[in-house]
C-alpha cells in the first residue's frame, strides 16, 4: 500500500559541496529525510521500473534512512533496489554498483569525513547514472523542490532485513541485499596487479592501514590481508562503528597523529595509509615521509601506467582549484591535457565521461580514476602499493626523485573550523571587494601578480559555476587561495590554501611551513583573519 503524507518545507535543505549534511538531531525532525528523498525524486525523470542502489557508510541513523529511502522508492515506482549488507557501501563502491549494474542512480548516505553519532553528522546525496555526484544542475533543481513540497509517498511493508544478503520481492519492487565488498574487490584486482604486490609483501614489505572504524575496514581486511596477503592486524580499527569510535574519521595528520608518530619512528613499517568515513579519501604516509595530496596525485599520474588498468598511458588529469599545480607538470611533460575544476567531485564526471581526463585529484586527500566517477582511497593506497611493487624503490625515494624531475610545490591547507558564519562571511566579501585593486600590491617580498574569483567554464556542458574560491596569485607563480567549506555543519570553515614552487632540488628539504611562512603572513594580511575571525591559528593544518 502506497502512503501520501502531508509535509512542509524546511527551508534549509541546500546541498554543499558533497550533498546534504547536518547534525543527525536536525535529520530526526519530523520528515526531514522524506522531504529531501521525495524532494531528490522529484527532479528526476525516467525512474520508473529501473533501479536504484542505496548504502552508506554505516554511520549513526544510516538504518533508518535506509529503511525509508527504500520505501519510498518502492512508492515512487523504482522497479528495484539494490542495498549493501548491513546498510553498508563505502563511496567508490556505490559508485562501481550503479556503474556495473546500469542501474538509474543510488542514494550515498554518509557525511563523509566528519564525525558521526546521536549529535553529529549525518549526510543524503545523489549520485546519477554514470555513478558520480549529482551535478549543480540537479542539485540546484533539488534544493528548489525542497522549498516548495507538500507531500512524500512512502509504501508500507516492513522493513528490510539488511544483514541477509538476498532478494525480497516488497509489493513489486525488488530488494536486493548485497555483498558491499565483492565487486569492489573484483574491480581493484582487474586494475592492478595483485600478484606482484603479494611478492612485495611476501618479501617482507610491511604495510600498516587505518579504516578509522569507519566503512573501509571490510574493504581493507578482504584486500589486504586476505587477498594481497598482509599478516593479520596490518588493517587496524577495521570494524564500521556508528559512531566511528568517537573518532573523527577524516585522514589526516591532526586525526591520525598515532600512525603519522609511527610512520616517523625507527621501526615503522614501510607504508602507512588511512581512508574517511565513507572510503573515497587517503592518506598516505611513507617510512619517514608524509605526501601531500597533491603530490600524490601528481606521483600517481606520473607512474599509473605501471599498473595493469592504465598500461595505456592516461589521457589527461583534473585537479581542484586549491590543489597545488605539481600534477600540471606531469600533464606538460607527458603533453595529456591539465584540467582545473572548483572544488568538489562532482565537476569530474563531466571530463572523465568525456575520456578527455582518466585520472582526478583533490588537494583534500582525494584520488581517483575513471574506474568509477567518485574519488577512491583504496584505490589510491593500491596504486601506491603497485607502483613500489614495480619500482622496488621506498616512498620517499619515489617523492624525492618526483621533486627532483619536476620540481616541488610546497603546499599546505590551513582551516580555521567554527568560525562565526557572519564574521567567515564578511571575511570573503571584503576580500571580493579588494580583488581589483590587488595586483601590483606588495606584501614583504611578495608582489601580487593577479587577483580574482575563480569561475568554472565546464568543456563539456559548458555550465558556470561562479565563486568557486578567491586566488591570489603572487609573481614568481606562488599563491593563495580562500574559500569557505561547503561541507561542514557547525558555523563556518575558511579553508585558505597555500603553494610555492621551488624547482632546485638543493632547496626540496625545507619544513613545509617554514618554506611557506612569507605567504602565511600575507595570506593573514590580506584577508585579516585574525581580526575578522578572532582566531590566533588554524583548527587543522594539512
Ligand atoms: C571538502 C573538500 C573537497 C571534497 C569535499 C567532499 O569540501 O575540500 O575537496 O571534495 O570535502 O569530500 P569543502 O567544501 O568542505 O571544502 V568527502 O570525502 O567529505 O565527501
Ligand atoms: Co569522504
Amino acid at each position: 500500500m502506497i502512503k501520501t503524507i502531508p509535509t512542509k518545507p524546511y527551508a534549509d535543505q541546500k546541498p554543499g559541496t558533497s550533498g546534504l549534511r547536518k547534525k543527525v538531531p536536525v535529520f530526526q525532525q519530523p520528515n526531514y529525510a522524506e522531504n529531501f528523498i521525495q524532494s531528490i525524486f522529484d527532479s528526476l525523470e525516467g525512474y520508473q521500473g529501473k533501479c536504484l542502489v542505496i548504502g552508506g557508510d554505516g554511520r549513526f541513523y544510516n538504518r533508518e534512512v535506509i529503511q525509508k529511502a527504500i520505501k519510498m522508492a518502492a512508492a515512487n515506482g523504482f522497479g528495484k533496489v539494490m542495498v549493501g549488507k548491513g546498510g553498508i557501501l563505502s563511496t567508490p563502491a556505490a559508485s562501481n554498483i550503479i556503474r556495473k549494474y546500469k542501474a538509474f542512480g543510488g542514494i550515498v548516505l554518509s557525511a563523509s569525513h566528519n564525525p558521526g553519532g546521536p549529535t553529529e553528522d549525518f549526510g543524503i546525496k545523489y549520485n546519477i547514472g554514470n555513478g558520480g555526484p549529482a551535478p549543480e544542475k540537479i542539485t540546484d533543481a533539488i534544493y528548489e523542490r525542497t522549498k516548495v513540497i507538500e507531500s512524500y509517498k512512502i509504501a508500507d511493508f516492513a522493513d528490510i532485513n539488511l544483514d541477509r544478503i538476498g532478494r525480497e520481492d516488497v509489493g513489486g519492487m525488488i530488494v536486493s541485499v548485497i555483498d558491499p565488498v565483492e565487486d569492489y574487490a573484483a574491480l581493484m584486482e582487474e586494475l592492478f596487479d595483485f600478484g606482484a604486490i603479494r611478492n612485495l609483501i611476501s618479501l617482507g614489505f610491511r604495510l600498516c592501514f587505518d579504516a578509522m572504524s569507519a566503512v573501509t575496514g571490510p574493504y581493507a581486511k578482504e584486500i589486504f590481508e586476505i587477498r594481497l596477503g598482509a599478516p593479520g592486524g596490518s588493517v587496524r580499527n577495521f570494524l564500521p562503528l556508528p559512531d566511528f569510535g568517537g573518532h573523527h574519521p577524516d585522514p589526516n595528520l591532526v586525526y591520525c597523529k598515532e600512525l603519522y608518530d609511527e610512520m616517523m619512528g625507527d621501526d615503522a613499517p614501510d607504508f602507512g595509509a588511512a581512508s574517511d568515513g565513507d572510503g573515497d579519501r587517503n592518506l598516505i604516509i611513507g617510512k619517514g615521509i608524509y605526501v601531500t595530496p597533491s603530490d600524490s596525485l601528481a606521483i600517481l599520474a606520473a607512474n599509473a601506467n605501471l599498473a595493469p588498468g592504465y598500461s595505456h598511458g592516461i589521457a589527461g588529469i583534473a585537479r581542484s582549484m586549491p590543489t597545488s599545480g605539481a600534477a600540471d607538470r606531469v600533464a606538460e611533460k607527458r603533453g595529456i591535457g591539465i584540467y582545473e575544476t572548483p572544488t568538489g567531485w562532482k565537476f569530474f564526471g563531466n571530463l572523465l565521461d568525456a575520456g578527455m581526463a582518466t585520472i582526478c585529484g583533490e588537494e583534500s586527500s582525494g584520488t581517483g580514476s575513471n574506474h568509477v566517477r567518485e574519488k577512491d582511497g583504496l584505490w589510491a593506497v593500491l596504486l601506491w602499493l603497485n607502483i613500489l611493487a614495480v619500482r622496488g624503490e621506498s616512498v620517499i625515494d619515489i617523492v624525492t626523485q618526483h621533486w627532483a624531475t619536476y620540481g616541488r610545490n610546497y603546499y599546505s591547507r590551513h582551516d580555521y573550523e567554527g568560525v562565526d558564519t557572519e564574521a567567515a562571511n564578511g571575511l570573503i566579501s571584503a576580500l571580493r571587494e579588494k580583488l581589483p585593486t590587488l595586483a601590483g600590491t606588495k606584501f614583504g617580498d611578495l608582489t601580487v601578480a593577479a587577483a580574482d574569483d575563480f569561475a568554472y567554464h565546464d568543456p563539456v556542458d559548458k555550465s558556470v559555476s561562479q565563486h568557486q574560491g578567491i586566488r591570489i596569485l603572487f609573481e614568481g607563480g606562488s599563491r593563495v587561495v580562500f574559500r569557505l567549506s561547503g561541507t561542514g555543519t557547525t558555523g563556518a570553515t575558511l579553508r585558505v590554501y597555500i603553494e610555492r614552487y621551488e624547482p632546485d632540488p638543493t632547496r626540496h628539504n625545507i619544513e613545509t611551513q617554514e618554506a611557506l611562512a612569507d605567504l602565511i603572513a600575507a595570506a593573514q594580511d590580506i584577508a585579516e583573519i585574525k581580526g575578522r575571525t578572532g582566531r590566533d591559528a588554524p583548527t587543522v593544518i594539512t
